[in-house]
């Protein structure tokens, strides 16, 4: 399985593998990548627009060796539907994880996530997954993509304070939290707070696991379907879709 940090940031892609492997299954084998062009952190629009570039050349690198799931580690999920019309296998984004299993053991959730600007990316995804009727609130602490892997104890201290908040003020039973680099902060979060987080990190992987052991790969009926055959000039040749 290709967990895929779609930044730039190595580190930040070890604690996203460090926590997919936490709860891999014997037979799977984790492997972690991030793109070395790109934004170092995904944090606006054109960050997504940018970073799906990149990501969908794994993707297309992983469909050459025969890759059998893929997780898309940010919560914008960028370029997932892209990544699923070139892709045979299952690609999860780890937004839609969280966000189905947690309306799987809560009637309602909070997100809690990165910068204020980011709210409206989470929004879109809550209306795209139909989620509109079990996301509370969705709540930005304000910190920087990066910061989540410098000064981890203010970080930590804030994210926990708002997540206190939601809990205490949104009437829910589950909080998401917003970002790939938090998969680390989940069971200590979790042990003070007293209710549920996900981290999609971990809930895309245990999902790409059962689609794959249900046997079920990307549809391929639809608009899921390889894109048609067609020439891409310049430097994004590479990227011409086979005749199929
Ligand atoms: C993420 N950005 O999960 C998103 C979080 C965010 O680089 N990895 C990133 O703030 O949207």
């Amino acid at each position: 399985m290709n967990v895929i940090n779609p930044n730039t940031s190595n580190s930040m892609t070890d604690t996203i593998a460090a926590a997919a492997r936490s709860v891999a299954s014997p037979g799977t084998q984790i492997i972690a990548t991030n793109p070395s062009d790109g934004p170092a952190s995904i944090e606006s629009h054109f960050d997504e627009a940018v970073c799906s570039v990149a990501l969908l050349e794994q993707v297309m690198a992983g469909e050459h060796a025969g890759m059998d799931a893929y997780v898309i580690a940010c919560f914008g999920d960028p370029g997932l539907l892209a990544a699923r019309e070139i892709a045979r296998a299952p690609v999860l984004g780890i937004a839609e994880a969280a966000m189905h299993v947690a309306s799987m053991i809560a009637t309602r959730f909070s997100i809690v996530t990165t910068l204020d600007r980011t709210k409206i990316i989470s929004r879109h995804l809550v209306r795209n997954y139909g989620m509109e009727h079990h996301c509370a609130r969705i709540r930005a602490t304000g910190i920087e993509v990066l910061e989540l892997e410098t000064n981890t104890d203010a970080v930590f201290r804030s994210i926990l304070a708002e997540c206190q908040q939601a809990r205490d003020e949104d009437d829910i039973g589950a909080i998401v939290l917003g970002c790939g680099g938090m998969a680390h902060l989940v069971d200590e979060l979790q042990q003070q707070l007293g209710l549920p987080v996900i981290d999609g990190v971990v809930a895309a992987v245990k999902l790409a696991e059962a689609l794959v052991g249900l046997g079920l790969n990307t549809s391929k009926a639809g608009d899921l379907d390889y894109p048609s055959a067609k020439h891409y000039r310049g430097k994004f040749a590479h990227f011409s879709p086979p005749r199929r």
